[in-house]
């Protein structure tokens, strides 16, 4: 068996609470796994100008994609939000972070690569925004087409599994996965089922998800593109 790390310090670097969509998911999941981690917020850059971020940006420098979320542990670094998760349920078999039964931890692995790869126009059009205050914006059809089809897998997954959490009453990777979407859909008020609505508010009922939101509003950076959607 593979021998667990010395160091179990883990560091997460994330970007900016209020936007950062693929941040939320490992941080989430950290929560809710109640994983011990030190977090940075590493800023975005655009409309920044300021003195404090003149220069190159530490986004540009720290990570090594230029990206966030980045999770470092024991001399590792792992960049790409889906690929940190992996990495936690290896270093926490006990915790849950798929689901036990092989079978739905298909599917839960499943629904998470489609998020990973896929709904590119629902998220270029309808950014994540912890700041919005929910008001229904007219989408086009692709977009409609990337909802109903997410309403649809939670609709599936709620029903086979009972819920309140995708996969019944531990919140895991897959529920990480989605929790920007939850958002999403409330935020710009995209049409959805009950089912989907009370899984959206089981979400966004947990200390963890409050906990983000205090802190994403307690951010000085408002970047107007991205309040514009
Ligand atoms: N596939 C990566 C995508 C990471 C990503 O695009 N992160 C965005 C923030 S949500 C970012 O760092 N953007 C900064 C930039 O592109 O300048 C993941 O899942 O972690």
């Amino acid at each position: 068996m593979e021998k667990r790390p010395v160091n179990e310090k883990l560091e997460l670097w994330i970007g900016n609470r209020r936007y950062s969509s693929w941040s939320l998911r490992p941080w989430i999941a950290m929560r809710m796994a109640d994983i011990p981690f030190t977090c940075e917020v590493i800023p975005f850059d655009e409309g920044m100008g300021t003195a404090e971020y003149a220069g190159t940006p530490r986004i540009r420098e720290v990570p090594p994609t230029g990206k966030v979320p980045v999770l470092r542990h024991d001399g590792l670094t792992v960049p790409d939000s889906l690929a940190i998760l992996e990495y936690l349920a290896d270093l926490f078999p006990e915790r849950g972070l798929w689901p036990a039964d092989r079978e739905q931890r298909a599917v839960a692995r499943a629904i998470s690569a489609e998020m990973h790869s896929g709904f590119a126009a629902l998220r270029r059009e309808c950014g994540m925004n912890m700041g919005r205050k929910p008001r229904r914006k007219e989408v086009s059809d692709t977009v409609l087409q990337d909802v109903q089809r997410i309403d649809q897998i939670w609709s599936e997954v709620l029903e086979a599994t009972g819920g309140p959490f995708l996969f019944g009453r531990r919140f895991c990777i897959a529920d990480a996965m989605y929790a920007p979407v939850v958002n999403r859909f409330h935020a710009y008020d995209l049409p959805r089922s009950a089912a989907a609505q009370a899984y959206m508010e089981a979400i966004m009922d947990l200390p963890a998800w409050k906990e983000w939101e205090r802190e994403a509003l307690a951010e000085p950076w408002i970047i107007p593109a991205y309040e514009n959607l």
